[in-house]
């Protein structure tokens, strides 16, 4: 059976989980220890030296990178087909997924490491919030002309354009920047939600959440004990947002880090 490395609060994890319960592939979710921390080492690190979740081990093959495992779940599993069927829409589906990857998703991420991590508070808070929102205002007009008249990203049907989407923003949403009332996005965004695939995995974050000990985070933070990941996109975000001063006293303190080296 194939185990995936997951964290269930992991966007790239959950466009993973909703393609396999799309595609009725059977998978086990295995929890790898040290994440976020810094921490990982073991199996999870030999399967993927970026040690990064999500990561698919099925039988002999270990792989890592959201996209590259949908297009390996894509060729091995082809039905139901999760991209649409023309060269066009294909391209303008991957297209929709590579800035929801690489732009998009810091939005959530960095107002996380203000809000549950304190990395900035008052003034300097204040404006990194602001700059999320901006930037967030500007994603969902784009986004709202990327679905157009279209019923889902995908077009007539689920795909891969619309589990590309969702994890990102209802990670944005659950920060309260929500797809503004009566919009097509905000339509779609609900219909999406229901989608049973979408509905079990974004369960499996409530389950987590009422489970798991993120209050007293902010600590582990301080105390270098918790070593976030700034790579690329993040980092990239936190210092246009206005976070230089977050960066620069976390490579201070030591509590952030950037990818490991391979060997
Ligand atoms: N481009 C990668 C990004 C994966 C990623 O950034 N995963 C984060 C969780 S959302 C992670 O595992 N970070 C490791 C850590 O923080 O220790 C993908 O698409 O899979």
């Amino acid at each position: 059976m194939i185990s995936l490395y997951d964290h269930p609060l992991s966007p790239y994890g959950q466009k993973v989980k909703i393609a396999l319960r799309e595609k009725g592939v059977a998978f086990e979710t295995v929890s790898p220890g040290g994440l976020g921390a810094g921490g990982a080492a073991g199996e999870f690190v030999a399967a993927n030296p970026r040690a990064e979740v999500p990561t698919l081990v099925d039988g002999e093959l270990a792989i890592f990178d959201s996209t590259v495992i949908l297009e390996y779940i894509e060729d091995a599993y082809p039905t139901p087909a999760l991209l649409p069927a023309t060269p066009a829409e294909r391209a303008r589906v991957r297209m929709i997924e590579e800035v929801m990857d690489t732009h998009f998703e810091p939005i959530a991420w960095g107002l996380s490491e203000l809000r549950w991590f304190k990395r900035a508070t008052g003034d300097e808070a204040a404006k990194i919030e602001a700059a999320a929102a901006k930037q967030v205002e500007g994603f969902y007009a784009w986004l709202e002309r990327q679905l157009g008249e279209r019923e889902w990203f995908n077009g007539a049907g689920f795909g891969w354009g619309d589990l590309a989407v969702i994890p990102f923003v209802n990670g944005v949403a659950g920060q309260d920047l929500t797809p503004p009332a009566s919009s097509r996005l905000a339509a779609w965004h609900a219909r999406a939600n229901a989608r049973p695939s979408v509905a079990e995995t974004t369960a499996e974050i409530a389950a987590m959440a009422r489970t798991s000990g993120m209050a007293n985070v902010a600590d582990l933070v301080e105390k270098g004990l918790f070593k976030r990941e700034y790579r690329d996109h993040r980092l990239e975000w936190m210092i246009k947002s206005g976070g230089l001063d977050v960066v620069l006293k976390g490579l201070e303190r030591g509590n952030i880090r950037f990818s490991p080296g391979f060997n």
